[in-house]
């Protein structure tokens, strides 16, 4: 088979061995210069394609897609400034080691530099923060290079899995014409006369697997807090069991329910109690939003951070041991001293703080944003995205039940929600969306997409940005409103029927899990609007803050 120009034949073989590398899911924005990628995509058996408007959603899209289903997710767009706005879900797939794919087209060498249209200088655009860079030249009409371009796939998609997993960018350079024709009215090519076919060697069947980790010490009164990491939820349950120790999980860790303990916020919140000072506490992945859980690793005599993918967190400079590997084989090489009494005395602790908190909302009205968390515990979802902000510490304090939860907290952007949120819900079904109103309205191109995905946003309504109030320096700030709250006033509801999406307002707790519950039976795009006044929401976290 010969191609109608060289670009086709670039083009094709690029995106078919994406899918022989494990892409199934490619998400672009319109471009010229990225015509062939888009074309190419299209026809492609193995790929769902979804279009959005732009080109910061597209990337979000691809994150949240990559994210839920485990595996690499593309992107891909025309040159210019479109290449420039995949940055901000770069950033957040480097720190959260998401194999998202940024395809970019680009001009060929002789109009680089020169003052082309939309030409800026692609070359290791993101730096530092993808795993890998490829620059592929626009392709000769009559040079066999299927092997050479399959080759530069392969290689950074092999960067995206190992030995950290991350993005990772092929920068493409495309000379006219760009669509599957030799002459396209605008410039005349020559038919590619080579076929495009698949290497035998090209797929790489390997199971990411981090270097064994052992501390080889015997342990009493040790402690596990699960964070956002990578590793096996139930394995490092049943490890921590066997060595008697308590696990602390935080939502992200998509952990909680059954035995694990998950108020520690407010359990903590006056200092550590005596009785429940840890020996030693192994923190595992990521443990935000909730900082007192560095107090508590700071009350612990050896303290113990481990990340299967090396990433290093370490706040407050002072891990005793810091560790590259699986958690649980780290758990598995400790013997512990199993004093049912300790674990015990975190359980009953962990009961009553959870029983004081549930009372205390219970007698709170109007509803807050705590109310709104501890709500979705009674709603049957597949998965639920957290927005940073207010919600992912709502959530984290709130959350008593198990399930997938994702959160952009990497890098901790409100940006890319909406999108994010859909590109999960493009992989798992009865997928929530919990965001405040700012970080819904700062994405809402998002909303521009094809595809009919079911997603139920909810969102905490309380008019900008209510985390600044928590903030200590929130009453010394000048035109505080202003400049940090920064009150959108916008109609939600005019938002959700210009994007064709069904919107209800909800304000008391009974209506908003009927809703959310009806809304996820019934698919589609909803957008239930809860309202909230930030000065009851501050008063209401610090009460319950303990
Ligand atoms: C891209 C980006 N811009 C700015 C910020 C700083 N920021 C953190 S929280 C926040 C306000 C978010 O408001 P909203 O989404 O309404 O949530 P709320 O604080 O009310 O929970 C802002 C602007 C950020 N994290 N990311």
């Amino acid at each position: 088979m010969t191609h109608p120009n060289a670009s086709m034949a670039l083009a094709r073989a690029l995106i078919d061995e994406l899918a022989v590398q494990g892409v199934t899911s490619v998400y672009m924005s319109p471009g010229s210069r990225s015509g062939a990628l888009a074309i190419a995509a299209a026809e492609h058996p193995e790929i769902e394609l979804c279009v959005v408007l732009d080109e910061r959603s597209a990337a979000f899209h691809a994150l949240g897609s990559a994210r839920a289903s485990e595996g690499p997710a593309a992107v891909l767009c025309t040159s210019g400034t479109a290449a420039a706005n995949l940055f901000p879900a770069i950033v957040e797939a480097d720190m959260a080691c998401v194999p998202l794919v940024a395809v970019t087209a680009d001009r060929p060498a002789e109009l680089r530099g020169v003052g082309a249209n939309q030409t800026i200088d692609q070359v290791k655009l993101y730096g530092a923060k993808v795993r890998a860079f490829e620059e592929l030249a626009a392709p000769e009409p009559l040079a066999d290079a299927n092997q050479t371009w399959r080759h530069a796939v392969a290689r950074v998609m092999s960067s995206s899995r190992r030995p950290r997993p991350g993005p990772v960018h092929l920068n493409v350079a495309f000379r006219e014409p760009t669509v599957p024709v030799t002459d396209d009215g605008r410039t005349a090519g020559e038919v590619y006369p080579y076929d495009t076919p698949r290497l035998v060697t090209a797929s790489e069947a390997e199971v990411a697997t981090g270097p064994r980790v052992s501390l080889e010490t015997a342990v009493e009164r040790g402690l596990v807090i699960a964070g956002d990491g990578d590793y096996d939820r139930m394995g490092l349950l049943s490890v921590a069991s066997g060595l008697g120790w308590p696990v602390l999980a935080t939502a992200l860790s998509g952990m909680r329910g059954g035995p694990v303990i998950s108020s520690y916020g407010r359990l903590i919140a006056g200092g550590v109690p005596d009785d429940l000072v840890p020996a030693t506490v192994v923190a595992v992945g990521a443990i935000g939003p909730d900082t007192r859980l560095e107090d508590l690793i700071a009350s612990a005599g050896d303290r113990v951070r481990v990340d299967r993918w090396g990433r290093s967190i370490d706040p407050r400079h002072n891990a005793t041991v810091a560790l590259t590997g699986d958690p649980v084989d780290l758990l598995a090489s400790l013997s512990g001293h199993a004093d049912p009494a300790w674990v015990e005395r975190w359980a009953e602790a962990d009961r009553m703080a959870r029983a004081d908190s549930d009372e205390l909302l219970s007698g709170i009205s109007p509803m807050t944003g705590a109310h709104v968390a501890a709500a979705l515990n009674r709603v049957d979802w597949g998965a639920l995205v957290v927005a940073s902000s207010l919600p992912v510490r709502e959530v984290d304090a709130h959350l008593t039940r198990a399930g997938k939860v994702f959160a952009n907290r990497g890098a901790s952007g409100i940006d890319g929600f909406v999108s994010t949120s859909f590109g999960v819900a493009s992989v798992i079904p009865r997928t929530v969306a919990l965001t405040g109103d700012l970080s819904l309205l700062h994405d809402s191109n998002g909303f521009i997409h094809e595809g009919a995905f079911d997603l139920t946003l909810v969102v905490v309504d309380n008019d900008g940005g209510g985390l600044f109030d928590s903030l200590p320096q929130a009453p010394h700030a000048p035109q505080f409103d202003r400049l940090f709250v920064t009150p959108p006033n916008r109609d939600l509801e005019s938002l959700a029927r210009f994007h064709g999406a069904r919107f209800g307002t909800v304000t008391d707790v009974e209506s908003l899990v009927a809703q959310v519950g009806a809304s996820l039976d019934s698919g589609g795009v909803h957008l239930l609007r809860v309202p909230v006044d930030r000065r009851h929401d501050l008063a209401t976290r610090r009460q319950l803050a303990g």
